[in-house]
């Protein structure tokens, strides 16, 4: 891990912004000889070969070709770019910044290697200051693996079977347990961005409330790539209201904004204006000496709090209306796309949601920006899906992805909870001291979120659940038990909730429910597949949970899932998860309207 800041690129008076986003050249390695572009360099020159590959998206599905939709192993990507002179002759210094590779790269900038980083959904960056070449094109080449092992989040498994009646000889089967297709390549944008030689590294903001008055704690960090820095940099910090009007300025690399009567930020529907945003201008050095870095930071200025049966923002009680999600959809598979980002809020705002989890890895910070802006509490989950085998190295490299996650999102107003993964096998004994361990690694990175994973258990199976500060519970009553007897549900909802709240006297959240439903399949009396079936089962399940709101420990109920989504291929899903409120191509299904009258019925109650 680094221990640099990771700041989103974001333009001022100071700091230039450029995006290499577009068509870059792409090939693959022979299946049959995955070194062969480190052993020929492929990063020193020009492809020989190469097809045409958009940036960001998965490569898996804009080609027609079987090979690069299902490939395993080392994929190859290339791009020139002109840095602009005036950064030469400016002494900026300048940072290549990737959003998300999944899983594994490694960037080389004119032959020579920048950097590597393993983790599909998180940023990393490089300082290429020194790589870079004025007058001429400048090639950065990215080596991409999508290989997933058991120290890998999430986990997977590679086979070389050995059966040469069979499969022949060298072949290689991939799989995984978690259920989304393993999409890759250079998911995110990417950018080069500069700054000052003396610069802001990182910003920490803490917020809180008091009576009406609101409070922003804050750090500033700094670093500086000149030898002999005279003394400590002067820093200003000034905030700004939604409209542009200064509210106040403080100096100092530490301090403590007190605003009266502040805008605070609010989920969506709680508040005439909800999501909230002040801007945080932080200036740092002097225009004489060294230049002046400037960088402004968004920020909402809220209180998360809980006790034992509910969850608060702003000392409010508050009740969790969302879904799980994926970023999915055709042809992009997990690559950022702004109409579908766009569309997507559009419909959580239609559906009166007022959250929902990034399940199952970290979203693009594009996403996120949007949730902080439009009010929209996110529990903030982890790569780590379905883990089935715990040792410590696979806790090493968890605690990693933790320390990533929250020096990335840290800042964010919207994001309420970190999740550690999603249904691991939390009834095995090791799993207690791995999760014990990774939430005091988390409290001690952030001591101001809930903490919590999501477990498929039953509370009396479970080991981990003892150490979160919420239980948050996937069931699946009428679909993968007792199929097809939506009839129960509403029994056995009650009695396992009950039954969690009763053992942990903690707040109780359902994170995912539902039922496949291919959109226009009808049926009744009701089937599964049948968009009547998956209506009926949430239906089932709003009738449990108004049964124990008025329990008072239930704190929210999330749909699995908002949109259809693609998996690997197996005979138990026809073309992908269809337990969608929306098909893929986001239209809704019956389920979707239901939900809306549910969600704001809900909203103008609460
Ligand atoms: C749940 C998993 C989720 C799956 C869902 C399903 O948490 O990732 O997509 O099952 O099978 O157990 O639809």
């Amino acid at each position: 891990t680094s221990i640099c800041g990771m700041l989103y690129p974001r333009e001022s008076e100071s700091r230039e912004v450029v995006l290499l986003d577009g068509i870059w050249k792409f090939r693959v390695s022979p299946t049959e000889d995955q070194e062969k572009g480190f052993a020929e360099k492929w990063f020193s020159t020009n492809f020989e070969e190469w097809m045409q590959m958009p940036v960001p998206s998965s490569y898996n599905d804009v080609t027609v070709n079987a090979t690069v939709r299902d490939f395993v192993g080392w994929a190859w990507y290339q791009h020139e770019f002109y840095p602009p002179k005036r950064w030469w002759v400016d002494e900026q210094r300048v940072v290549l910044r990737f959003g998300s590779v999944h899983y594994t790269a490694v960037v080389w900038v004119n032959g020579k290697k920048a950097c590597e980083h393993s983790g599909g959904h998180l940023p990393f960056e490089a300082d290429i200051t020194q790589l870079l070449l004025y007058g001429i094109a400048n090639l950065v080449t990215v080596a991409v693996n999508n290989t997933l092992n058991l120290t890998t989040l999430p986990q997977g498994y590679v086979q070389h079977p050995n059966d040469t009646a069979r499969y022949p000889p060298g072949y290689v089967l991939f799989h995984h347990d978690f259920d989304f297709f393993n999409y890759a390549g250079i998911h995110r944008p990417v950018y080069l961005y500069t700054t000052p030689q003396i610069y802001i590294d990182d910003i920490t903001v803490i917020t809180d409330t008091d009576q009406d008055a609101g409070i922003i704690k804050y750090i500033v960090e700094y670093k500086n790539k000149q030898v002999d820095l005279p003394s400590t940099p002067q820093c200003t910090v000034t905030v700004f209201e939604q409209n542009g009007k200064k509210v106040t300025s403080v100096k100092g690399v530490t301090g403590k904004i007190h605003i009266p009567k502040a805008n605070f930020w609010w989920p969506y529907l709680t508040n005439p204006h909800p999501g909230y945003l002040y801007t945080l201008k932080v200036s740092l050095g002097s225009k004489r000496i060294q230049g002046e870095d400037v960088y402004r930071l968004p920020v909402g200025v809220r209180k998360v709090t809980w006790n034992a049966t509910t969850f608060f923002i702003n000392n409010i009680p508050t009740h969790i209306r969302g879904f799980g999600k994926h970023e999915d959809s055709n042809l992009r598979g997990k690559g950022l796309d702004y109409p579908i980002l766009i569309r997507d809020y559009n419909l959580i705002t239609w559906l009166g949601a007022n959250a929902y989890r990034t399940s199952h890895y970290p979203y693009a910070e594009e996403a996120l920006d949007m949730a902080d802006a439009v009010g929209i509490m996110i529990i903030a989950e982890s790569p780590a899906c379905t883990i089935d085998y715990f040792t410590d190295e696979l806790l090493e490299k968890h605690k990693e992805v933790m320390t990533e996650m929250v020096r990335r999102d840290k800042n964010r107003p919207s994001i309420v909870m970190w999740s550690l993964g999603n249904e691991p096998k939390s009834f095995r004994n090791e799993s207690r001291e791995y999760f014990s361990a990774l939430v005091n690694h988390t409290k001690s990175l952030d001591p101001t979120r809930a903490v919590t994973f999501v477990t498929s258990q039953t509370a009396d199976k479970d080991q981990a659940v003892q150490f979160m500060d919420i239980v948050c519970v996937n069931r699946y009553p009428a679909w993968y038990s007792d199929s097809g007897q939506t009839d129960l549900i509403q029994l056995q909802v009650k009695n396992e909730l009950i039954a969690w709240h009763l053992k942990f006297n903690k707040p109780v959240l359902v994170t995912e429910y539902g039922a496949g439903s291919v959109i226009g399949m009808h049926m009744t009396p009701s089937s599964m597949w049948t968009e009547d079936y998956q209506v009926i089962t949430l239906k089932e399940h709003f009738k449990a949970f108004d049964t124990l709101y008025k329990e008072g420990f239930l704190i929210g109920e999330m749909i699995w899932n908002f949109a259809d989504f693609a998996t690997p291929q197996e005979y138990t899903r026809p073309g992908g998860c269809k337990k969608g409120l929306f098909t893929r191509e986001r239209q809704p299904k019956m389920a979707a309207h239901i939900t809306r009258w549910r969600y704001w019925t809900l909203a103008h109650n609460s």
